[in-house]
């Protein structure tokens, strides 16, 4: 018979190429170097360090799929997805920062934009000197983008742009703004906008008193007459297909970065229950919490083998959306429970920051609400196996 690891399974280790785990190893050690001793600060204050992007940049975790002629690492959606885990093995928020630089800012520049767009604003975003965001929900539409009210009007140089962003990881520290806007000019379509700090009429104030993801800094984007060239505009894509093209990366790199703080959560309770003492045994003597902990490897384990082929398949051009939104909302809600349950088994203590689970939970519940919720995907899952659509 094969040995069996209780940390993996699977052996999801033995299938990743050599690449991989390299990006792999790099992004931990960064994790547990940079991230692990700032977290519990940064998440108490409320406070976001824009020089974990530059630090990001130098260890080549932004934008990893994209080519090594913009400054990227060229390497594999795999390594994308294994990132994030390490990433949000640590906190849902740091993960935030470098999903929305990598998948929503970087991703349309480099597959929307045109040469002279791609060359301004990838090396920059991929070393971390410049933050991007993605501005697409709106105060009065958030699962429901095509509600948008945001317009571009058509001026003899380029556009006036006019209209407010709600929700935007990044925006009051951003440099690079990917703004979605109905354009007048293209039939009413939706259509992507690069904007850049400091225009006039562009503000992006922060969304205080959040009690979720503390440590990556959110804010609204307020276009109040922004006017910019033709060059603003990416030329290549319209239509909602545009920010869904961005959101499918980001998604999928969530479904492994939630498996990620799911891992530090179960690992927690192993350890922790394996130590605390009651009724004269450890309480990973329990009958309850060994069935908890069966439940936790279980869930993380077929989580991350089904991330595992999405991701093979992502690479091979093989990919459907709703596959995506199969492992995007299955992972996100399982992390979820995960966390509430070794915040439980935590007793007491587990509502302390120095054990970490309480925070994961929290964060859990921004990352199963954005880039669309539980039961939007459940929606876009139930549409593609009976042909109804159940939005309205
Ligand atoms: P529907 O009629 O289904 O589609 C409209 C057009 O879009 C195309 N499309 C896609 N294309 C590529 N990939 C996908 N996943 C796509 N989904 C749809 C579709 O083919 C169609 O194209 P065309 O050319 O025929 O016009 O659109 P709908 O309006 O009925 O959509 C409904 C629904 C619920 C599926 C969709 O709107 C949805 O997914 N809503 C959730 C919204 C959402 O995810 N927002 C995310 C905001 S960004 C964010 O949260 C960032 S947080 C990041 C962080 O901090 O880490
Ligand atoms: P709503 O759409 O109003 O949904 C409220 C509830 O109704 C949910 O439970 C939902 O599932 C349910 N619901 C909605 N429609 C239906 C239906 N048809 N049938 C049944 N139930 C339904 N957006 C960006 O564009 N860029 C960002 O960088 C970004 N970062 C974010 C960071 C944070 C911390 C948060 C909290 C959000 C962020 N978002 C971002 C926004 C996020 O994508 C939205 O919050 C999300 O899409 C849900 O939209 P909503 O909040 O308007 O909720």
């Amino acid at each position: 018979p094969g040995a069996f690891s209780w940390e993996d399974p699977f052996l999801i280790e033995e299938q990743l190429t050599d690449e991989e785990r390299m990006i792999r190893d790099a992004a931990r050690a960064f994790a547990e170097a940079e991230l692990a001793p700032r977290v519990i600060e940064a998440y108490r204050e409320e406070k976001t360090d824009r020089a974990i992007f530059e630090k990001m940049g130098e260890t080549g975790l932004l934008g990893v799929t994209l080519p090594e002629d913009y400054g990227c690492a060229g390497a594999s959606y795999v390594a994308y997805g294994l990132v994030a885990r390490e990433i949000e093995r640590v906190d849902s928020g740091y993960r935030s920062m470098m999903s929305v630089q990598s998948s929503l800012v970087m991703y349309p520049i480099y597959a929307y934009g045109d040469e002279s767009q791609r060359k301004k604003y990838l090396p920059k975003l991929a070393s971390g000197e410049w933050v991007g965001c993605f501005g697409l929900t709106e105060p009065d539409a958030g699962s429901d983008p095509a509600g948008m009210k945001t317009v571009a009007k058509k001026t003899a140089n380029g556009y006036v742009i006019n209209g407010a962003k709600m929700w935007i990881s990044n925006s009051p520290i951003a440099d690079v703004f990917v703004v979605w806007a109905k354009s007048e000019a293209h039939d009413g379509k939706i259509r992507g906008f690069v904007l850049e700090k400091g225009m006039k009429g562009l503000s992006a104030p922060k969304i205080g008193g959040k009690l979720s993801l503390r440590a990556s800094i959110t804010g609204e984007i307020v276009m109040d007459g922004v006017e910019v060239g033709e060059d603003a505009l990416l030329p290549n894509v319209s239509g909602l297909k545009g920010p869904f093209g961005c959101l499918n990366r980001a998604r999928y790199g969530i479904s492994w970065g939630v498996m990620g703080a799911a891992e530090d959560c179960w690992h927690r309770a192993r350890s922790y229950t394996l130590e605390r003492v009651q009724f004269g045994r450890p309480l990973a003597q329990t009958q309850l919490v060994q069935k908890k902990l069966a439940d936790m490897q279980t869930e993380i384990a077929l989580g991350l083998q089904g991330s595992l082929r999405v991701g093979r398949l992502f690479d091979e051009g093989r990919v459907a959306p709703e596959m995506i939104s199969l492992v995007k909302r299955n992972n996100c809600g399982k992390a979820l429970d995960i966390a509430r349950v070794a915040r439980d088994m935590h007793g007491g203590n587990g509502i302390m920051e120095e054990y970490h689970v309480m925070r994961h939970a929290a964060n859990l519940e921004t990352v199963n609400t954005y880039e669309g919720t539980h039961d939007v995907h459940a929606l876009i899952l139930g549409r593609a196996q009976t042909g109804l659509q159940a939005f309205f």
